[in-house]
C-alpha cells in the first residue's frame, strides 16, 4: 500500500446552505471557545455565533429542602415494591426547585449582503480539517471571489477574508441580529459594530459581541445599523465576543482581541492558526487502502457521498473522514480554558435548544470526551475536569442538604455553573445520584494514558469526594448487598411480576459498575501516591459488598439487581453493558463468560430496534470493538452514516447532537487499537472491510503513542513510543502477549521496522 497517498480531508459541497433550512449543511469553525456555523450563501451570506459562555441565567441553589426528611419514606416504600407511591413522593420530594437549570444560548448572527451576485457560477465551498479553515469560491461575470473564514485560538478571533479576481470589486453590507434576544446594535467607530447585553435572568452573563470591516481599496463606512463596504479589492472581517463569565469589561476584552489581531497581516493571522491548529491534529494519522471503491467518488461532493453510502456504495475513505472529523470538532469546541463540549459541541442555533444545550451526564458529555484520551487529543479533555471542579461545591451542598452525606454528587444534567441538583421531573432520568462519580473516571482514564504523577495528586482528593459520597448514599439490601437506592437503570423502564412498571430502583446494574470502577481507581491513586491507607480499606471492603455482575434468563446482563423484564428490550440506553465500555470489569479475554452474556444483550438490544439515536449507535460501535468483533462494529458504522449523520457530517440524533461523532472516532480508534485490560492490543477488531491500511500516533494506557500497519487483514508491523517508560503487555492478533520493560523515548517495533 502507498502510504503517501493520502486523502484529502476536507468537506466539500456544490450548494450553499440554505439561509432558513440549512443549518445542518452549514460548516462548522471554532477555536473551542467562538464557533461558528458558515452557510456559504452567495447573495447574502450568514455566519451564526456562538460564544462557550453565553447562557442563559446565573447559578442557583435548586437543591430540594424537603429531600432529606422525605428519603426514608421514598427508600422504605422502594423496598416494599411499592414503586408507584415511591415514585409520586419522590417527584415532589427529590426534584430540583425549581426543576430546570440554565440553558446555553447562542451568540448572536452576522449576514452579509452582497451587491450584485445575482448570477453566478462554479461554485463551491469546503471545510479544510487538516487546517480548520471552510472557504466558499464562486465566479460572477468575468470575476472570481473567494472566502476564508477560521476562528483563530492564538488570536481569539474569527477571521474571513474575501477576495476578488476580475474586473469587478466587493461591495456589501453587514448586519448584527440576535433574534429578538438583544436591544441594538451600536456603531463604536466608523467600521464597527457591537452587540452588547446581559444574557436574561439573574446573575446571567454580560457579553458583548463585534465585528469591524477592514478593506483594501475602496471604503469602509457605517450607515445605520449597517456595515457597509464598497468597491474594495480585499476584505477582511474579525469577529470576536466575550463575556463576564471570563473577562470583566467584555466589550472592552472584544475589542481588544480585534485591535491585537489586527497589528497582524492575514496571511500572519493564517499561519499562526493553521499552525496551533495542527499540533494538535497531526498527532494521528488514518487511513484506509479502499482499492476495491470506485475511485470516481473523489468527485463527488461529501453530501452525495454519503446518499451513496445509503444505496449501499462502500467508501471508507468517507469513514476514514468521519474518524478525523471527529478529532477535528473535539479540538474546535474544546481547549484548555474553555467551557466543555456540550449537546452540540458549541454550535447551537436555538434560544432554547434541546435539553438545553448543556451537559447531560448520564452519558452524553462522558461519551464527548471517549476520543480525548486513546486519539491524542488529552489537553482537549481539560475543560471537562474544569468543570467537575466547579461542581465541587455546589455538589458537596446537594449532598449534604438532600441525602444527608458526605462527599459531592450530580444527577444526571449539569450547566455552566456546574448545578448538581436534579434536573427535570422526568422519573426514567431524574432520580440518579452517580453523575459526579461517573465523571470522576474520566479523571483517571487521563492520569492512566499520560502518567502524569502531579496531574494524579490533584485528581485524587477529587475522585475521593465522589467516592466518599457513594459510602454514605450505599443501603442495605434484604440479601446484605450494598445498593444505591433511589436510583435508576438510565433511562429505562422495568416490569414487576405482578405487572406493575417502575422506573425507582435499588441497585441497578450499571452504578453498581460506576462504583466498582470508581473504587478501583480511588485504591490504585491512594496506593501510587501512597496515601489514605484506612480509606482504601473501607472502599475495598465495601466493593465487596456490591451486587456482581449477574447474567439472567435470556443469558443477557441483568439491568437490575433483580432480573427483571424491561419495558422497552430495545432502548437506546444500554446502561448494563457499562461495564464493557467505558467501563472495564467485562472483558473477552478476563472475563469470557459475560462478555458472552454483553454480547447477547447487544443482540437482544438491537434485535428491538436500539441504536435508533446516533449516540446509542456510536455506543454500539464502542460495545462491538471491545467484543473483539470488527464486523459488527463496521456494519455499525455504517448504520450510523445511514441513518444519523446530517449533511455536514453532524451526529443526528435527532436533532443534532454531537455525542455521536465523538463516541463514533473512539470506538473506530477502539477497533484499532484497545488497552483497558492491563494489555496493549493491537487490530483487536478490524473489519474484513478494511483488508490495508495504517494509522499512526493512537494512544495506549501507560504512556505509549502507537503506529500500526497492515496487510490483507494482518498486522505488518507496529511501532509502540513509550514516552512514560513503564513497562508493557502487548497482545497481538494471533493472541500472543509479549511483555516489554521501557525506558522514556524508547520504541518498541514489532514485525518488520
Ligand atoms: C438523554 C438521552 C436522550 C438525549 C438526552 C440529551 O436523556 O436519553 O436520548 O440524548 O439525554
Amino acid at each position: 500500500m502507498n502510504y503517501q497517498n493520502k486523502p484529502e480531508l476536507k468537506l466539500w459541497y456544490k450548494k450553499p446552505a440554505d439561509l432558513y433550512t440549512g443549518w445542518n449543511e452549514a460548516l462548522p469553525i471554532g477555536n473551542g471557545r467562538l464557533g461558528a456555523m458558515v452557510f456559504g450563501g452567495v447573495k447574502r451570506e450568514l455566519i451564526q455565533l456562538n460564544e462557550d459562555s453565553v447562557w442563559y441565567g446565573g447559578p442557583r441553589d435548586r437543591n430540594n429542602p424537603d429531600a432529606l426528611k422525605n428519603l426514608p419514606k421514598i427508600r422504605e416504600l422502594i423496598k416494599n415494591g411499592k414503586i408507584r407511591e415511591a415514585e409520586r413522593l419522590a417527584a415532589m420530594a427529590l426534584s430540583g426547585v425549581p426543576e430546570g437549570q440554565r440553558h446555553y444560548e447562542p451568540l448572536g448572527d452576522v449576514y452579509i449582503e452582497f451587491d450584485g451576485h445575482d448570477h453566478y457560477r462554479d461554485y463551491k465551498r469546503e471545510l479544510d480539517i487538516e487546517q480548520a479553515v471552510s472557504r466558499v469560491e464562486y465566479t460572477v461575470g468575468d470575476t472570481s471571489y473567494s472566502r476564508e473564514i477560521f476562528s483563530s485560538a492564538p488570536h481569539q478571533v474569527i477571521v474571513m477574508r474575501i477576495k476578488c479576481g476580475g474586473p469587478e470589486r466587493i461591495s456589501f453590507r453587514c448586519i448584527l441580529r440576535r433574534a429578538r434576544y438583544f436591544e441594538k446594535v451600536t456603531p463604536v467607530s466608523d467600521n464597527t459594530l457591537v452587540i452588547s447585553e446581559k444574557c436574561g435572568g439573574e446573575g446571567g452573563v454580560r457579553f458583548a459581541f463585534c465585528i469591524r470591516a477592514a478593506a483594501e481599496q475602496g471604503n469602509v463606512r457605517i450607515i445605520g445599523e449597517h456595515l457597509v463596504v464598497e468597491d474594495a479589492v480585499n476584505v477582511t472581517l474579525f469577529i470576536s465576543a466575550a463575556t463576564s463569565f471570563r473577562y470583566e469589561d467584555p466589550l472592552k476584552t472584544s475589542l481588544d482581541f480585534i485591535n491585537n489581531a489586527q497589528k497582524h497581516s492575514y496571511d500572519e493571522l493564517l499561519a499562526e492558526h493553521i499552525n496551533d491548529y495542527r499540533k494538535l491534529f497531526r498527532r494521528v494519522e488514518f487511513n484506509i487502502n479502499d482499492a476495491d471503491s470506485d475511485e470516481s467518488r473523489h468527485m463527488l461532493p461529501t453530501d452525495e457521498r454519503l446518499e451513496n453510502i445509503r444505496k449501499g456504495v462502500k467508501d471508507n475513505e468517507l469513514i476514514g473522514l468521519y474518524f478525523q472529523f471527529g478529532r477535528y470538532l473535539l479540538i474546535s469546541c474544546s481547549r484548555p480554558g474553555t467551557l466543555p463540549a456540550n449537546l452540540q459541541g458549541i454550535w447551537n442555533k436555538d434560544y432554547l435548544p434541546p435539553w438545553d444545550s448543556k451537559y447531560t451526564i448520564n452519558i452524553n458529555a462522558q461519551m464527548n470526551y471517549w476520543p480525548a484520551e486513546n486519539c491524542n487529543l488529552a489537553e482537549c479533555h481539560k475543560p471537562l475536569f474544569d468543570l467537575i471542579e466547579r461542581m465541587r461545591e455546589p455538589g458537596r451542598r446537594t449532598a449534604r442538604v438532600m441525602y444527608g452525606c458526605r462527599g459531592f454528587t450530580a444527577h444526571h444534567n449539569t450547566d455552566i455553573w456546574g448545578d448538581t441538583a436534579p434536573q427535570d421531573i422526568y422519573i426514567p432520568a431524574t432520580y440518579w445520584p452517580m453523575g459526579a462519580a461517573w465523571l470522576c473516571l474520566h479523571l483517571w482514564e487521563h492520569y492512566d494514558f499520560g502518567r502524569d504523577a502531579e496531574f494524579l495528586k490533584q485528581a485524587y482528593p477529587v475522585m475521593k469526594e465522589a467516592a466518599e459520597f457513594i459510602l454514605d448514599y450505599l443501603i442495605e439490601d434484604d440479601k446484605g448487598r450494598l445498593v444505591t437506592c433511589p436510583s435508576v437503570s438510565p433511562e429505562n423502564t422495568y416490569i414487576l411480576p405482578s405487572g406493575e412498571s417502575g422506573c425507582l430502583c435499588m441497585g441497578p446494574s450499571m452504578d453498581s459498575q460506576i462504583i466498582y470502577e470508581l473504587f478501583t481507581n480511588c485504591i490504585n491513586a491512594a496506593s501510587i501516591l501512597g496515601v489514605d491507607d484506612e480509606f482504601t480499606k473501607s472502599l475495598k471492603d465495601v466493593r465487596e459488598r456490591i451486587p456482581r455482575i449477574e447474567t439472567g434468563k435470556y443469558g443477557q446482563i441483568m439491568e437490575w439487581s433483580e432480573d427483571y423484564e424491561e419495558a422497552e428490550p430495545g432502548h437506546r440506553h444500554i446502561s448494563h453493558l457499562f461495564a464493557l465500555t467505558p467501563g472495564r470489569q467485562i472483558t473477552v479475554n478476563g472475563t469470557p463468560e459475560l462478555a458472552k452474556a454483553a454480547r447477547i444483550t447487544l443482540e437482544r438490544r438491537l434485535a428491538h430496534g436500539g441504536g435508533h439515536t446516533g449516540w446509542s449507535r456510536a455506543w454500539i460501535i464502542n460495545m462491538w470493538a471491545r467484543l473483539q468483533d470488527g464486523d459488527n462494529a463496521y456494519e455499525n458504522i455504517i448504520e450510523l452514516l445511514k441513518k444519523s449523520t446530517l449533511p455536514n457530517l453532524f451526529d443526528n440524533h435527532p436533532p443534532f447532537q454531537i455525542d455521536g461523532n465523538f463516541g463514533a472516532t473512539a470506538g473506530i480508534a477502539e477497533m484499532l487499537l484497545q488497552s483497558h485490560d492491563g494489555t496493549i492490543h493491537i487490530l483487536p477488531a478490524l473489519p474484513k472491510a478494511w483488508p490495508d491500511g495504517y494509522v499512526k500516533g493512537l494512544r495506549a494506557r501507560g504512556g505509549f503513542e502507537v503506529d500500526i500497519y497492515w496487510e490483507n487483514g494482518k498486522l505488518v508491523r507496529a511501532k509502540l513510543l513509550s514516552l512514560a517508560g513503564n513497562k508493557c503487555a502487548v497482545r497481538v492478533q494471533n493472541g500472543e502477549t509479549v511483555e516489554y520493560q521501557t525506558e522514556p523515548g524508547q520504541c518498541i517495533y514489532l514485525g518488520n521496522k
